[in-house]
């Protein structure tokens, strides 16, 4: 009996629920008229998985921006997914990679907190996790 429940144990904890972590997600205030601004969170995984997907109700379209360096220039760059290594933490911070919120349809007020759904593809499954990016200070814009 021990090792059955040892055995269907273990074959719960295979098909258990792939634990993808989001934390710290955050937001930059942004000024009136600004139409774009950032997001930063991070996301660690303990299975190889990929971002695939980011929507939020405050903005048109939300992008997955990496800087990448040319010809001494960093510029940014958005890539359709994000490769989250299994046992890695990926961060999005300011000045790194970050989520861009594509026409924004109001000013984000620091206190606030925007709703961020976050679809992951892992082995095919698709998981999806929503978040609040607490919205703080002065954003550095680099648009
Ligand atoms: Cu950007």
């Amino acid at each position: 009996m021990k090792s059955l429940i040892g055995l269907l144990l273990f074959f719960c904890s295979s098909l258990a629920f792939a634990d993808i972590s989001v934390t710290h997600a955050r937001a930059a205030a942004t000024a009136p008229g600004q139409q774009v601004g950032g997001a930063y969170l991070d996301i660690s995984a303990s299975e190889n998985a990929k971002l695939v997907g980011v929507e939020s109700p405050v903005a048109r379209k939300v992008m997955i921006h990496v800087m990448t360096m040319k010809n001494g220039i960093m510029e940014m760059r958005s890539v359709k997914t994000l490769d989250i290594p299994a046992g890695k933490t990926v961060s999005l911070s300011e000045g790194g990679m970050h989520l861009m919120l594509m026409d924004i349809r109001k000013p984000l007020v620091s206190g606030d907190t925007v709703p961020l759904r976050l679809t992951f593809d892992q082995d095919g499954k698709q998981i999806v996790l929503n978040v609040g990016a607490k919205v703080t200070g002065m954003g550095m814009d680099m648009h």
